[in-house]
This record gives structure tokens, C-alpha cells and sequence, in this order.
């Protein structure tokens, strides 16, 4: 059963949920989406731990659901979601097999060992499927693909230390071309405005990591207000630089200090942690290089 844009409005406002744009941007995707020739939308969850879709949720508005956020809402088609996806069973992965002119967004990385049975996202007439051979498919046929989070762009959490399930990027398991929306989880703009960009078929310009450049291209330290109040001597200390604690800003492109989180109400340093540098394929272990890992070559055109 696909979503209509009017069920998934139902999902999201039933969660308190509504994300936000400017008029501009929202114009633009009701004119993208409104085309008859407008992909849908799939977007898959592997290894993860389900935060991306939080995060993209989490823009909340609980005065007035019906604003900005309702249009957009009603102006994408989400074909598929595992968790706000009204159907299931069989009925849902007819649909995805059916599924033609889509956009794949895909959150957490993707297992490899057991065969890849770590992770079986659905059956298709009792077989099991598993999460790789649908990342395979899926990506193959997408008009394009979307990794949504550090763990499906560059391993992340899923793939550090012994990595015994054998989690490999989206990128790793397909070879083919993926645009990276990182972050442990995206910052929901990050989501909402990468995907609205794709919607509107636009070149996205993208960095050596494959991270759109409008969002990643400036550094946390460079933008940080804090740099000049002193040194953090411990954790916990409001408003002071934690570069003597590890703070991994100089290195991290994103724009947290600009945009901060829960909608602007703070971000790392500002609460008193270093930046863990959560956008960058080396996360979460800064000594643990893994260059040229799942970097993607920007979007498909
Ligand atoms: Fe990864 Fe998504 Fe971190 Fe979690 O599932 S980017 S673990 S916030 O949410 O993939
Ligand atoms: Fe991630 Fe650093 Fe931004 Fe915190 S400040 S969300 S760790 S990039």
C-alpha cells in the first residue's frame, strides 16, 4: 500500500512532527513534487539506530501543525518507510518491487557478514530478503541515492572496532554514485533541504567526501563564537573552546553553531561537549582513519 501525501501528514502530525522550510524552498518542492513525472520517494533502514528518521521528525511545531511544514508534508510522496509505512507484509513489498522513478534514501549502514542476514528488512513470499540484497536492487533501479547519516555514508557507530557484522557503506556494497547527508543523526534542514534539492532535480555541488558543499563546506572551529572565551578545563563548561578536550571542530565541516539544534536552541559546544565530529568518515574514532571509505562522487544527473 503506497502513503498518499495525506497519510503520511496523518503519521507525522499523530507524532507531534512537522518539519520546516522557507516559503521559497517550500514553493520550489510543491512545484517539483507537483509534476506528474515527480519521483516518490523510498527510504530503507539498515544498521542504524533509527535516529536519522527521528532527527528528520523532530522538527517540531506543536503551535500550529498546519503551517509550512503541512506542505511539505502533502508535496512528497514517501513510497516506503519501515516505520511509517501504513501497510506491511506482502502488500508493501509488492509495492516496493513495483516501484519505478524513485529517489532511495538509505539510513545505516549495511551488513555484510552471515550472509547479510543480519539485517532482513522483509520476506517476498517467505524468502527472507536481506537489507544488502535490497540496498543492491533498490539502488540500482533509484533515479538517484541518498545516503541519509554517517553510518549508510561512511560506517559510522555500526562499523567501528571488530565490526563482526560486517557493515559497509551504501557506496561499498553498490559502486555506484551516492550523495552523503551525514551526521549522527543529520540535523533535520540537512534532510529536508539535500532532499529538496534532489527533488528539483538540481546539481548539487559536493565535496571530496561527497557531502553537499551549501551545508558541510564550513568548518565548526572556523564559525565556533567560542574560540576567544578561553580554554574548557573540564566537560560541562558553557560556552568555552574544548579544543584542550578533544574537540574535533577544526576538522568537522557543518554548520551546527549557525544553526544549532532542537529547533536553535543549542548545539555541542554550547552545552559544554567538544564537537565528536559526528559529519566526518572518521567517526566516532578521530584516530581511526578510514580514507577514502565510502566516499561518494556526488549525485547521478
Ligand atoms: Fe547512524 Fe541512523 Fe547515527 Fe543513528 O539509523 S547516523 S547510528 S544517529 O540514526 O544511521
Ligand atoms: Fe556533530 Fe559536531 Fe555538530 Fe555536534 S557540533 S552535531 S558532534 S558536527
Amino acid at each position: 500500500m503506497l502513503i498518499t501525501r495525506r497519510s503520511f501528514l496523518k503519521y507525522c502530525a499523530a507524532a507531534s512532527a512537522a518539519l520546516g522550510l522557507n516559503p521559497t524552498d517550500l514553493w520550489a518542492v510543491e512545484q517539483a513534487t507537483g509534476r506528474p513525472e515527480a519521483p516518490s520517494v523510498l527510504w530503507l533502514q539498515g544498521s542504524g539506530c533509527s535516529g536519522c528518521s527521528i532527527s528528520f521528525l523532530n522538527y517540531i511545531s506543536p503551535s500550529d501543525p498546519k503551517d509550512a511544514a503541512d506542505v511539505l508534508i502533502r508535496s512528497v510522496s514517501l513510497a516506503y518507510h519501515p516505520t511509517l509505512s501504513a501497510g506491511a507484509g506482502q502488500t508493501v513489498v509488492d509495492e516496493v518491487k513495483r516501484a519505478d522513478n524513485f529517489i532511495l534514501l538509505v539510513e545505516g549502514g549495511v551488513p555484510t557478514a552471515f550472509g547479510g542476514h543480519a539485517c532482513v528488512p522483509w520476506s517476498d513470499g517467505g524468502k527472507e530478503i536481506t537489507f544488502e540484497q535490497a540496498v543492491r536492487d533498490l539502488a540500482g533501479r533509484a533515479k538517484q541515492v541518498v545516503c541519509i547519516g554517517t553510518c549508510a555514508s561512511y560506517g559510522g557507530v555500526n562499523a567501528i572496532g571488530g565490526n563482526p557484522a560486517g557493515v559497509k557503506t551504501v557506496r561499498e556494497v553498490t559502486g555506484g554514485s551516492t550523495l552523503h547527508v551525514p551526521g549522527c543523526p543529520p540535523h533535520p534542514n540537512w534532510i529536508v533541504s539535500t532532499l529538496v534539492s534532489v527533488l528539483q532535480g538540481k546539481n548539487i555541488p559536493v565535496d571530496d567526501r561527497g557531502r553537499p558543499t551549501s551545508i558541510y563546506g564550513r568548518r565548526i572551529h572556523d564559525e565556533c563564537p567560542f574560540e576567544d572565551r578561553g580554554k574548557a578545563r573540564s566537560f560541562g563548561i558553557n560556552g568555552k573552546c574544548m579544543e584542550d578536550l578533544g574537540c574535533q571542530g577544526p576538522a568537522t565541516g557543518a554548520p551546527c553553531a549557525q544553526m544549532k539544534w532542537n529547533n536553535g536552541v543549542n548545539w555541542c559546544v554550547q552545552a559544554g561537549s567538544p564537537c565528536l565530529g559526528c559529519t566526518e568518515p572518521t567517526f566516532p574514532n578521530p584516530a581511526q582513519r578510514r580514507r577514502g571509505r565510502g566516499q561518494g562522487r556526488g549525485p547521478r544527473n
